[in-house]
């Protein structure tokens, strides 16, 4: 009896010995890493946090406005998930703290045909989920990173935290949220990136692979 094709296929590749704790939650072509990358494009906004306002705009009944004080006061949920950044590093265990995007829907006058949502953020910076995706347990309004109010670099006072997808849509800085009947792309999804963006599916790109070099994230500042 021949066996060596089944002994081979048996055999396990070393390359193949992936932490069996995490395999399963560390997407297709991403590097896990402890540190915290920081990315963003433009600068690091500074705020007179008296004059901060989120607003609320689009398909709602009434357009609103809140000051920070005021969602500070909102009942909060803290999330432990895993972030997945589409030039490939993933950092596990996350811990944040907010007002559950679902519970904050709760406050607004949302007309049923809102089936998109854009975030407006600094600077200049915008992106687009659907809905749906918005009512996941997980997704956050986030004050707090790691027991601590967000950094200026990671978004203070306020950002998104929207696990399930490339982080690219969870907006640092949110200054508004418009509801939209129909979709429209955002800043990355207008220059090339995936419109939806499931790191699970490796929805990088919405055409041809762009060239992000495999080390991209390894040369940006961390803390
Ligand atoms: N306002 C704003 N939010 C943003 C970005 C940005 O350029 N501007 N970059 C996105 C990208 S590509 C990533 S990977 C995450 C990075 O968040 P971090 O710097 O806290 O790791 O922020 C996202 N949110
Ligand atoms: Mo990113």
């Amino acid at each position: 009896m021949h066996n060596k094709a089944d002994k081979l296929k048996k055999s396990k590749a070393p390359q193949a010995k992936v932490d069996e704790r995490i395999k399963d939650r560390v997407p297709p072509g991403q590097m896990v890493t402890e540190r915290f990358p920081i990315l963003h494009e433009g600068e690091v906004p500074v705020y007179d946090l008296s004059q901060w306002r989120l607003r609320i705009f689009g398909e709602v009944e009434t357009e609103r406005t809140f000051t920070l004080e005021e969602l500070q006061a909102l009942p909060r949920t803290s999330v432990t998930c895993d972030i997945h950044c589409v030039t490939r590093w993933s950092k596990l265990d996350t811990t944040w703290e907010g007002i559950r995007f679902r519970d904050f829907l709760q406050l607004l006058d949302v007309k049923p045909e809102a089936n998109y949502v854009m975030f407006h953020a600094d600077e200049n910076y915008d992106t687009n989920v659907p809905m749906e995706d918005l009512l996941h347990d997980d997704v956050l309004l986030a004050f707090n990173y790691d027991g601590k109010p967000l950094t200026d670099k990671h978004g203070y006072p306020l950002r998104m935290v929207v696990p399930h997808l490339y982080f690219w849509k969870s907006a640092k800085w949110l200054q508004g949220i418009e509801f939209m009947k129909e979709d429209r792309p955002g800043f990355w999804e207008r220059n090339g990136f995936h419109n939806y963006a499931d790191p699970f599916r490796e929805q990088r790109f919405s055409g041809e692979d762009l060239p992000i070099p495999e080390d991209e994230w390894t040369k940006k500042e961390f803390d």
